[in-house]
């Protein structure tokens, strides 16, 4: 049923002549300065030695950068090129006339543009799996939250009196789909933002009209001969935001929890220590729920259990990673194994079948990783095949088939497993995840008054939302977990998405037990309703519940987004999706901080564009701060300045 993409990586093809130049010392430093992941640390001390190459030696080869490229003046956009600013060599345009400002702008559209574009194209897929499950033609899926469907039925303008939840999916389903092109020219969704919030956005032109139209006249605008003024680029790119966040991000999440449950507060464990040295292991990568809900429900079928058992296995223990593993642990409770730059070191455990793979986020050097152990990368979506792994097809029309087939790969494989290299040195950590704003307001005794109650009268100072990813010219994990101990010591609760919340499950942030290290007064609010300090609300998709979250906050008091005592920040990104949700934040009216610069320091105009003018558009800027200390004081500023300008 698999077909092999390209070429079967036969052997491990790992570079030993350069790894065996370094020494035990240098193995444990280098796997020091790399991470904070005290799992991570082991393993990557066993890649260092054994000369598997990792994320992180490809970084150190591709240094020292291109400066142009880094500063974003190098434009490679069409064939009179490529070209690069350099003013020192009186290179003040590019061939076409582009001048820095214009090729930086350009740059980073087109960055934010594709960023939008997987969310969104992502949330276009669970729609078409919500309508053919509607239509009986994807079996397996059902409505699992009819509450939700019917609530949302209504909010956008579904009728559902006299009709039964496959009509209404249906209906919603085919609005939904509408808004991806221009037949309304609006986004349902985005009246959920409070009306001030969408008067500035009318005010400075930047209301999103159509999910792919934004993204589609982002491509339009970069072309060469096009757009010209790198504030009019700008100004676009905030639009194409807005119709990620509060469109096709929006729309994977709501239909996601009607497909497949809105999550509640559960409890599960994290860190490579959930690979079971008994059992068949199989991690599920990328970020769509639709193939890793069907793989959880084969994995339980009495046939392929039964198959596992007769290969000598204790059973079989499904793990996540990234956004994918996010959406099981927030839905499912199913342990997470680690986060963006865990994603070789889980295969280096030596422990794991099989690594399923969908898409976004997964290193294409997997398969070579996986050479160096029985470990097989099987891919399933048509967008992302991978050359070296094993391609099964999958549909929603043949999700169940597909996925059991898939599983019992992963079961037969077992017998390839070499004992002597199983390397799983950790236990896992507990966390607790599922705060879906659903479950937030559940936990404050179904209103989010406590919670305003709460920062009015200063026991909490406001809330922060951590997200985005890992990045090599970050330590893995230290970013994000420094910044959020830093702020809830400073009583700001957290709420985290993406690879971000793993990092705090991870260094046991996420138990209601981590708020001893929280200011007196969060800690007495995490106390009172047993939640951690720091909330993990879901995959990167879901960065849309913290705006329906702000929604309801700003709505409550009457205000825009922008004058809430609330910042967002994204110490370790590096995918153009966080430039989208970055920029949809800041357009929202959230002050928010890169731990990561953007390649536009070649530019002074755009730098003071994103960073100080655009404050007067949308009432909150961008800020760049490497080290999460210097970041915190940032945000709790902000933060302080707010409540002031509220007068609290
Ligand atoms: O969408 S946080 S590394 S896994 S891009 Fe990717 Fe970044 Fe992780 Fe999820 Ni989001």
């Amino acid at each position: 049923m698999s077909v092999l993409v390209g070429k079967r990586i036969e052997t491990c093809d790992i570079d030993r002549a350069k790894m065996s130049l370094l020494n035990p010392a240098v193995v444990k430093q280098k796997s020091k300065e790399r991470t904070i992941d005290e799992c991570a640390k082991k393993v990557l001390e066993r890649t260092l030695k054994q000369g598997i190459e990792t994320v992180w030696d490809r970084h150190e080869m591709q240094t020292p950068e291109c400066k142009y490229c880094s500063e974003g003046i190098s434009c490679n956009r069409c064939a009179m090129g490529p070209c690069r600013i350099i003013p020192e060599h009186h290179r003040e345009r590019g061939v076409c006339g582009a001048d820095a400002d214009l090729i930086v702008a350009r740059n980073l559209l087109d960055m934010l543009a594709t960023g939008a574009a997987a969310h969104s194209d992502h949330g276009r897929d669970i729609v078409e799996t919500m309508y053919l499950t509607s239509k009986g033609k994807a079996k397996g899926y059902a409505i699992t939250d009819e509450e939700k469907l019917k609530a949302i039925a209504e909010e956008i303008g579904v009728v559902t009196s006299g009709k039964d939840m496959q009509d209404i999916a249906s209906d919603v389903a085919g609005l939904f789909f509408e808004e991806f092109g221009m037949v309304k020219n609006s986004l349902s969704l985005s009246s959920r933002a409070p009306k001030q919030t969408r008067e500035l956005w009318v005010a400075a032109g930047i209301v999103p009209r159509g999910i792919d139209r934004e993204i589609v006249e982002s491509m339009h605008r970069v072309h060469m001969g096009v757009g010209a003024n790198y504030a009019n680029i700008l100004l676009h790119g905030l639009r194409t935001a807005l119709g990620d966040g509060w469109g096709g991000s929006m729309i994977a999440t709501e239909c996601s929890d009607i497909l497949f449950g809105t999550p509640s507060v559960n409890k599960s464990t994290v860190n490579m220590g959930v690979i079971k040295k008994s059992h068949v292991n199989i991690a599920l990568h990328g970020h769509n729920p639709m193939l890793s809900e069907m793989i959880v429900k084969a994995s339980e079928d009495p046939e392929i259990v039964g198959l596992a058992k007769k290969a000598g296995a204790a059973g079989i223990n499904l793990v996540g990673l990234c956004c994918t593993g996010n959406e099981l642990l927030m839905r499912k409770g199913i342990p997470m194994s680690g986060n963006h730059l865990n994603q070789e070191l889980v295969i280096a455990t030596g422990a794991l079948e099989a690594m399923i793979i969908d898409y976004q986020c997964i290193f294409p050097s997997l398969p070579r990783t996986a050479s160096c152990f029985h470990t097989k990368i099987i891919s399933t979506n048509e967008k992302s095949k991978v050359v070296g792994s094993y391609y099964f097809e999958f549909n929603p029309e043949n999700a169940y088939e597909t996925a059991k087939a898939i599983v019992k790969t992963a079961v037969e494989n077992f017998i390839n497993r070499d004992d002597s290299r199983v390397f799983i040195p950790c236990e896992p950590v507990e966390l607790y995840s599922g705060f879906s704003v659903e479950a937030i307001k559940k936990a404050l005794g179904g209103t989010f008054r406590p919670l305003i109650d709460a920062i009015a009268s200063g026991q909490i100072m406001g809330a922060a939302g951590i997200v985005g990813c890992n990045n090599p010219k970050v330590k893995h994990d230290y970013g994000h977990v420094t910044l959020a101990k830093e702020l809830i010591k400073n009583n700001i609760l957290c709420v985290e998405t993406g690879c971000a919340a793993i990092a705090s499950g991870k260094a046991g942030l996420l138990t209601p037990d981590a708020a001893f290290l929280a200011g007196s007064g969060l800690k007495g609010v995490c106390k009172s309703l047993g939640i951690p300090p720091v909330l993990h609300m879901g995959s990167c998709v879901d960065c849309s519940r913290i705006l329906v979250l702000l929604a309801e906050l700003a709505k409550a008091l009457d205000v825009g987004i922008d004058k809430l005592p609330v910042a967002g920040a994204a110490p370790e990104w590096y995918s153009q999706k966080a430039v989208s949700i970055g920029s949809y934040f800041v357009a929202s009216g959230v002050f928010t901080v890169l731990g990561v610069m953007p390649k536009i320091t070649g530019s002074a105009n755009v730098v003071n564009l994103l960073t100080r003018d655009i404050e007067g558009i949308v009432n909150a800027r961008f800020a760049v701060e490497t080290d999460p200390l210097a970041a915190a004081e940032l945000i709790i500023k902000h933060i302080e300045n707010k409540r002031k300008e509220l007068g609290i």
